[in-house]
């Protein structure tokens, strides 16, 4: 997918110095409404796939709790070309070179798709828990290929949370009840490991809660430390998106 890097070029100091800082960056419109229509193809693909068969099978396909909806699909780069070309092609490993000065290897992708009506939450959490240690300081780019809005459940994240680290959570299923009664008494079941109401408190009074929201073609990146969750979408908008971890290093 060819692009013009001009934007690139362009980019910023002060990109790369707020992302440092912030441990997130938005830039909108990165990819054009040609290139997005083809991702929306691309994936929508996957939706009308699941509606024909009912059902599409093997561990990269997640499902919501409570209905039949496709939640999201790991591994995306590897069952098709177009979307293992985004992730490994210049216009995002570029971008990922320039805010942390290190040569970005891809680690996995995913498509989340947050469905109208039926798309559900994710807690709050870090991606790097779910990564190791040794890659704690990888970096997400999210495109999204539908627009984002405050209404459709958009991802919200806490400005410098990276700078915790990772926090030692215990996994759902070894949990005191002690620790339960530190979390929300919803949650979703496809996160195991996800953030207590205390940290997420404290960090919130000190740095605030930001949203990702913009047009179709926005890219978010995300320090995988960075606390970040989402809400259900109750709007009869779908909120698809495309993201790729970066190990970076
Ligand atoms: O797309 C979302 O709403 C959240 C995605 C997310 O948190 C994740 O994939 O780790």
């Amino acid at each position: 997918m060819p692009r013009d890097h001009s934007e690139l070029k362009n980019f910023d100091v002060s990109d790369i110095q707020f992302f440092k800082r912030n441990g997130f960056l938005i830039k909108h419109q990165y990819f054009t409404s040609n290139q997005v229509s083809v991702m929306k193809g691309k994936s929508e693909s996957y939706l009308s796939e699941f509606n024909k068969k009912k059902t599409l099978s093997g561990e990269d396909f997640l499902y919501e709790d409570s209905t039949s909806t496709l939640r999201l699909v790991r591994n995306v780069h590897k069952k098709s070309k177009f979307f293992q070309q985004l992730a490994f092609g210049r216009d995002l490993t570029s971008l990922v070179q320039h805010l942390t000065g290190l040569k970005p290897t891809v680690l996995n992708t995913k498509l989340n798709f947050k469905s109208a009506f039926t798309g559900e939450q994710f807690d709050w959490h870090q991606d790097s828990i779910y990564l190791g240690e040794e890659n704690k300081n990888s970096v997400a780019l999210i495109v999204a290929i539908d627009e984002v809005t405050h209404e459709n459940g958009a991802m919200m994240i806490i400005p410098r949370s990276h700078e915790n680290g990772i926090i030692n959570v215990p996994h759902r299923d070894k949990m005191t009840d002690e620790d339960k009664s530190q979390y929300p008494l919803t949650r979703t079941l496809n996160l195991p490991y996800s953030l207590p109401n205390d940290v997420i408190e404290e960090n919130y009074r000190r740095h605030g809660i930001e949203s990702f929201v913009g047009k179709a073609g926005t890219l978010f990146a995300m320090h995988c430390s960075v606390f970040h969750a989402s809400n259900l979408n109750l709007t009869p908008t779908n909120r698809a998106s495309f993201l790729v971890r970066y190990k970076c290093g």
